[in-house]
């Protein structure tokens, strides 16, 4: 009887939910350079479909990287997802109409536009939406560049979830660790929808599946609505 009613009221999100850090499911792998990574990190956490996210140094060959020894490597989001739930094509799609700056304007190296495959398709695909960009943005020219997926250094603590540790006093609720904040699922998804990604209509669709506290709800809705449609800016 009390397993039921604790099962009854977990479902509903009412006592007893623990914040949904891991989850289990198959997933592929996507990275991009487009500026300041705090952005694209959010604007891919938001996104249904998207697993995980981290923040990190890759594309160049310094053996380390840090923010202020970064080397040759650009900020980079790193991106894992459920491919059915959404497509390469479509993380392609946000990546091309996500550039704050950059994506053609010669910017300085660790904010440059950079995709990095990790698969054959990958790269077929990538290829392929640059050329389709080309023609779109003419006679502007597009200087991304797209190479093969190396070393992926992640940056320092503060710079995970960026937005999200901004509420700081809501984040401690959330117990996040440093292998947390590279690896949580719910602080993926939070660290979009607390600067407006995804919207209220998508947030309550999915708000269920975080498992946080009607409190914990209550506090991000009112961010939802509040930045929706605000766009993002580093
Ligand atoms: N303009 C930003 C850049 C941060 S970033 C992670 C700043 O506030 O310093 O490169």
């Amino acid at each position: 009887m009390v397993k039921f009613f604790s099962c009854l009221l977990k479902k509903r999100n009412m006592v007893g939910s623990l914040p949904v850090h891991y989850v289990d499911t198959k997933y592929e792998k996507a990275t991009f350079g487009m500026g300041c990574f705090w952005s694209g990190e959010s604007l891919f956490g938001g996104q249904i479909g998207v697993l995980r996210t981290k923040v990190g140094y890759s594309g160049g060959t310094s053996p380390t990287a840090k923010y202020r020894e970064i080397g040759d490597h650009v900020e980079c989001v790193s991106v894992d997802y459920d491919p059915k739930k959404i497509s390469y094509k479509q993380l392609l799609d946000l990546f091309w109409n996500n550039h704050e700056y950059g994506l053609t304007k010669r910017v300085k190296r660790q904010y440059s536009s950079l995709i990095l495959y990790h698969t054959d398709a990958q790269k077929q695909a990538a290829m392929e939406s640059i050329q389709e960009e080309r023609v779109k943005r003419a006679p502007e020219i597009i200087i991304t560049e797209i190479a093969e997926a190396g070393p992926f250094h992640p940056a320092e603590d503060y710079h995970q979830k960026f937005r999200l540790q901004a509420h700081k006093e809501f984040v401690k609720s959330l117990q996040l660790n440093s292998e947390l904040l590279l690896k949580s699922f719910v602080a993926a998804k939070l660290n979009g929808y607390l600067v407006g990604v995804g919207g209220l209509k998508q947030f309550e669709k999915e708000s269920s599946e975080l498992g946080l506290s009607p409190t914990q709800l209550e506090y991000v809705r009112k961010y939802v609505i509040k930045n929706a449609g605000a766009g993002l800016s580093c």
